[in-house]
Parts: C-alpha cells; structure tokens; sequence
C-alpha cells in the first residue's frame, strides 16, 4: 500500500479577506492512497479546524492505514480528502458543466472590470456575485448595472450571514428580483433568512447553515442547497444533503473553497455525479495563478512538498 502526504501554497491573483483574516496565498493537503487522490484544504473562517489540525489528524490516518486499520477521520476537511482517496468512483460520469463565473471586490472595481470582461463576448447563464461587503447602494447599483448589461444572465447573490434581518430586508426591498437566481445565507440564521424570504419575495440558498449543521426545513422560497462537500466532509454526509434536495425538489450546486486544481477537479466531478443540470460554484479557480496538477491531471510533485511518504504491506 502507498500512502503519501503532501502540502501546497497557491498564490492568489489578489488577496482574500475571509472574515477580516488577509490570505496572499492558498495552502492545503494532499493525500494520495494506491494512486487515488483527495485534497484537504481547511479554509481561514468557514472551516472550524486549521491546516495544522487537518494535517496532525492526516498524518495518524495514514499511519493508521499503513497497519491495516481502517480510519475515520473527525475533521470535515480531512474526511473530505480520504473519503476521495478511497472511494470507488464511477467510470462513467456525464462530462461536467461548466461553472458560473464569481464576482467578489470592491464594487467600484468591479464595475470597471465589466467593461472588460471577456464573459462578456458569451454571456454566462449565470454569475454570482458577494455582497454584505459593502455599502447597500453600491451594491444594489452595481447589481443593477450588471444586470443591464447582461439581460440574459441570471445573477446569484452570495451574502455570506453578513446582514441583520433589518439590513437584509432594506436590501431586498430595493433589489429588482427579475434577474435574480437567489440570494445565499441573508442573514446569520435560518429564522431571519425565511424572514427575509417570506417579506420581500426573495427566492433563497443555504450554504454555511449545512456545512454548520444548523437545522432547516423546506419552504417555497427556498430554491437551492449549496453544498461544499471541503467543509461538510465526509461524501455520505453530502450524499444525505443531495437525498434531501432531491425530496423537496430543490437544486443542488456543488460548491468550491478555494481549494486547488486537484480539489477542483474532485468537486467536477461529484458536480457531474450529483447534479449533472446543474452548473457548479467552482469559479474559484481563476483566484489561484499556479496549479498543482498538469493538464492530464498527472500532480506535478516539484510544486508540492512531500510531507510523509510510506510504503506498507498492510
Ligand atoms: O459562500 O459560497 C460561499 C468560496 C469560499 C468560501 C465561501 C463561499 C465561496 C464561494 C464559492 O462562493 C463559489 C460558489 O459557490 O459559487
Ligand atoms: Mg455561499
């Protein structure tokens, strides 16, 4: 058995702020089981555990493996990545969609960007775009400038629980929802995100409420699971989210964390596995400008550090 760690750092295009922590740079796992890859990638923030946890716990699973033990790992982001490592993957998956681009800075910026864009020349069927950042008006005007200059494309709002429901209700009351998708985590908690839903008309997403396994239920505004499978972990937990979507028939988008290339790759392919209509949030790829895999998905092991590497009979 071959059992391998290793670690990464990804520059980023331009420094991420999650939750007033400033990343210049992505850094995550690798594990490589037999030759099956799985990325574990805590994100500052959204993930409870850090890279020095997730790579402590990673480490006495693979020592576990080498004895033949089985493992199951308590940390989402490393369940996540053995859980990859180890699964039977289907042979035969439908070729994935490709994900809607996503829209985060400084509306000013972003405003500028669009003149220049090159999504522009093929509009995408749908964008997302962060709010709760900054202020309402500039967010609702440039909401309102991408959606005239976009008439086709569908727009996601992401606020991350950033608003109260005051906030959010002021928002929502001067959001024309004509090109609206749905708007992601309004508010904190699922009680004032429906709130929200239920006065303004608003079609809503969970994302952090499932990776935080908050309790939800169905309502006729709620559109869409967001599902991360880095921050929900184990792929059986994610599978019982995708049952559930499918009960109240709501959409299933798989989501990224900024993981690699490898980590994207992954997240493709779950995307194709179960929601095969549905394009994926992994337009997080465009933040990182050095990749650790080639375009055959060989892993470039001089853009990794090798931190354990253990060959057993087990
Ligand atoms: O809230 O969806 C989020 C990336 C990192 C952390 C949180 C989020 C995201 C994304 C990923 O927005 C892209 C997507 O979901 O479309
Ligand atoms: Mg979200």
């Amino acid at each position: 058995m071959q059992l391998a760690l290793y670690g990464y750092s990804l520059p980023l295009r331009q420094p991420l702020t999650f939750k007033g922590e400033r990343l210049a740079s992505r850094e995550g796992l690798l594990v490589c089981i037999n030759g099956q890859w799985g990325e574990i990638a805590p994100l500052p923030d959204f993930s409870t555990e850090t890279l020095a946890e997730a790579e402590a716990e990673s480490l006495a699973c693979l020592v576990a493996l080498s004895r033949g033990e089985k493992v199951s790992p308590k940390l989402p982001s490393v369940q996540f990545g053995f859980d990859c490592a180890q699964r039977p993957w289907p042979n035969h998956l439908p070729a994935p969609l490709p994900p809607y681009p996503l829209l985060q800075g400084a509306p000013r910026k972003l405003i500028e960007t669009l003149s220049t864009a090159d999504w522009q020349a093929s509009s995408p069927s749908r964008l997302k775009l962060k709010v709760a950042r900054y202020a309402i008006a500039e967010e609702l005007a440039l909401i309102e400038q991408l959606a005239a200059k976009l008439p086709f494309t569908k727009l996601v709002l992401d606020a991350n629980g950033g608003w109260t429901r005051e906030e959010a209700l002021r928002f929502c009351e001067r959001l024309n929802l004509n090109q609206i998708d749905y708007l992601e985590e309004p508010c904190a908690t699922f009680a004032d995100t429906i709130a929200v839903a239920e006065a303004t008309g608003v079609a809503i997403a969970l994302d952090e409420t499932l990776s935080r396994r908050e309790e939800w239920y169905c309502h006729p505004q709620l559109k869409a699971l967001v599902i991360k499978p880095t921050l929900i972990g184990s792929l059986s937990a994610c599978e019982a989210l995708v049952q559930r979507a499918r009960a109240g028939n709501l959409c299933v988008v798989i989501s990224s964390s900024f993981e690699s290339d490898l980590g994207l790759g992954l997240l493709s392919r779950l995307a194709s596995e179960w929601a095969p209509n549905e394009p994926p949030g992994l337009g997080t790829g465009h933040w990182l400008t050095e990749r650790v895999t080639t375009a055959t998905g060989e892993v470039m092991t001089e853009n990794v550090h090798c931190l354990s590497n253990m060959e057993s009979s087990a």
